[in-house]
This record gives C-alpha cells, structure tokens and sequence, in this order.
C-alpha cells in the first residue's frame, strides 16, 4: 500500500483548525483517501466490552452514570469473578470480537485482592489468543508493569476533553493525572488508546486542543475512541443535546487524518445513530466498533452483535480478522 502520508508529532493548532473546518465533504474525502493509505478500509475491528465492577465510583465526572453522587437508575455490582468474565470472553471471541475490554469504576487501582483477580483475568482472556485491553482508573508505573506481565495489550485512559475545559466536567482529578497514567501505561510498554467524548458543551476549539494534545504525545495513542456523550438520567449532562452525527464524523476525520495509523473507534453514541449515520463515520476513517451479545456498552444501550454483523455485511465491510489493524509497513 503506498503510504503518502507520514506520522507527523508537530502538529500546530493552526494545522488541526483548519484540517476541522474544512467543508465537510473536503474533510471526509481527505479522512477516507489517509484511511485507505495505512489500513484496510474494508476491516472494521470488532471490540467487546465488560464492565467488570460496575457503579459507585468515587469520581464526579459528570458524564458518568456510574459515579455514586449521581442519582442513576444503574445497579452496583462488584468486581465478577474470573470464571464469569472469562465466560463472556469466550463468547466475545467466538462471535467474532479479536478485541476484549474490561472495565472497572474505579478512581484508581488499588494493589489489593481485586487488583490480583484483574491480574488473573488479563492472563485468561490473553491466552485465548485475544487483544486484551482494560480500563481502571489511574494507574503507577509499577501497576503498568503487572498488568503488562499478565500479558495486557492496551490500556484505555480517555483525556475525555481539552486541557482548558477538563474542570467544568471533573473536579475530583486534574488533567494532568490523565497524562501521568498514559505516560506510566507508555513506559510500560502497554499500547494507548486513549480518546474523549463530545456534547459535554465544549466549543469546537477544546475539540481540537484535546485532538491536538493526543497527536503531540511522543508517540500517537495506538487506539482513538471517539464518544459521543451517552446521556444518562440522574448526571448533571442529562439534558445536554444529542450530539449531531456530522459532529461526530468531523471529529473522526479529523483524527484519522493527524493519527494516520491510529484505530478509531466508533465508541458511544451508535444506539442513537442510523445504519447510514455510521456508514458515514466508517468512511471518515472509523475501523473499529464496539458490540456484544450484551445490547450494552457499561451501563447505557448499544446495537447487540446479530446487528451489527448484518449492518457490516450491508456495507461490504468486515470483522477485522487478525490481532493489529494497522498495515505491518
Ligand atoms: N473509571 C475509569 C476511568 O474513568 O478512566 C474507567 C471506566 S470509564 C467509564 C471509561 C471512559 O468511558 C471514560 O473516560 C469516558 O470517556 C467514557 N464514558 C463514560 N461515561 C460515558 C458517557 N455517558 N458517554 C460517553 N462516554 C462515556
Ligand atoms: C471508551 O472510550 N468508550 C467506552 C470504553 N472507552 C470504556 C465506554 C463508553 C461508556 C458509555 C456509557 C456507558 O455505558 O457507561
Ligand atoms: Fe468513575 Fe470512570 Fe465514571 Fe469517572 S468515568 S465516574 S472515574 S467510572
């Protein structure tokens, strides 16, 4: 595949607003000439996602149905067990998902029992032949390097949104907590996805600071997930907007163009959309999604797999196969 575009680590906010803002048409076609550059267009990577501990956390971030200061109609559950898990792993894997993510309310992780039975559940679903990914919280170095042990492919640490609006949206952590724990799940040799949301309220320049921050790291996020805010009942956002999905798909292209070999995910948001909604992401440079059995991500709907396979087939497109969704160049 001929690659004209390069990774590039300095970009300027100039760059990215102009990239964000070109006419919608312009954008996606420059998104889905980059996407045919460094991935196969026709393979979309499909993701299953657990939560393993679900509600109560100690965090305010006011998007979240699961943080106890909310009144949310959502059930507690604590850590499963590891049969369980690796149960809904198995299925994962043989309905087709190459990628399996756990997720736990959590503030941070903790080295306690709970912390050895993540450990052990990273090992299972590893040896399943796998990407095993979580998402847990802050983490330390020494944490990264555990969880990378057990054989831990990605760690999902999202900025969620820029620098500038992060304590409109979270008061019980700072953004610079968000970069320390990418920067100890990197040093560990862990691969990053990290991404946001949108529909929190930001402007379209704190779009474009968080993508901007994500495509100056040193070294891109290996996975970009793109949400759109799931408006729960109970948070401060509920009565926030549906998010309109051309906001979406310029979020996406705009990310597929400045992280050229990233995977991103169609994250949250895909209940409230059409098939011919996510068609339109898919060409702005979406490859992945994330389905199951379950009908849910954590603890909002989401389109269940039989779905999702017959809207795939409807587009000629196709489950991702293989473990690494960029092109081996
Ligand atoms: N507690 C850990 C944390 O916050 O990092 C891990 C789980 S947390 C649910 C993972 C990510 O899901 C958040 O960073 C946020 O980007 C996303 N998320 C949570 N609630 C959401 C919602 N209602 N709509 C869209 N995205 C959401
Ligand atoms: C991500 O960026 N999106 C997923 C995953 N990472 C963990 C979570 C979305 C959660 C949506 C709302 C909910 O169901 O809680
Ligand atoms: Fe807790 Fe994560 Fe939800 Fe924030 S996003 S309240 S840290 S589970």
């Amino acid at each position: 595949m001929i690659q004209s575009t390069s990774i590039r680590n300095d970009w300027t906010k100039e760059e990215v607003h102009a990239i964000y803002h070109q006419p919608l048409m312009e954008l996606i076609y420059q998104a889905a000439t980059v996407h045919r550059q460094w991935h196969d267009a026709a393979a979309v990577q499909v993701c299953t996602l657990l939560s393993v501990k679900t509600g109560g956390c100690p965090e305010d971030c006011s998007y979240c149905g699961q943080a106890a200061r909310y009144h949310t109609d959502i059930t507690v559950q604590a850590l499963l067990p590891t049969e369980k898990v690796l149960e809904h792993a198995q299925k994962a894997k043989d309905t087709g998902s190459t990628r399996f993510c756990m997720a736990a309310a959590w503030r941070e992780v903790r080295n306690n029992r709970d912390f050895d039975r993540i450990i052990d559940m990273v090992k299972g679903v590893n040896e399943m032949g796998m990407e095993v990914c979580c998402t847990l919280g802050m983490l330390t170095e020494d944490q990264a390097e555990r969880l990378k042990e057990a054989g831990l492919h990605a760690y999902n640490h999202n900025l969620d949104t820029s620098e500038a609006y992060y304590n409109e949206i979270i008061s019980t952590r700072t953004f610079d907590n968000r970069i320390n724990t990418i920067n100890n799940v990197r040093k560990a040799g862990i691969t990053v996805c990290s991404g946001g949301i949108i529909g929190l309220g930001e402007t379209h320049q704190d779009r474009i600071a968080m993508l901007l921050t994500l495509a100056t790291m040193p070294k891109h996020p290996e996975s970009v997930p793109v949400n759109a805010l799931a408006r729960v009942k109970g948070t401060p956002l509920e009565d926030n907007p549906k998010v309109d999905t051309w906001e979406m798909v310029r979020m996406i292209a705009t990310a597929r163009i400045i992280m050229p070999a990233a995977t991103v995910r169609l994250s949250a948001g895909r209940i409230e959309m059409t098939e011919t909604e996510q068609a339109w992401c898919f060409m702005a440079g979406a490859n992945s999604i994330f389905t199951g059995e379950r009908e849910t991500l954590l603890v909002t709907p989401n389109p269940g797999i039989s779905e999702d396979m017959l809207m795939l087939q409807n587009l000629g497109l196709k489950p991702l196969q293989k473990e690494a969704a960029t092109c081996a160049h």
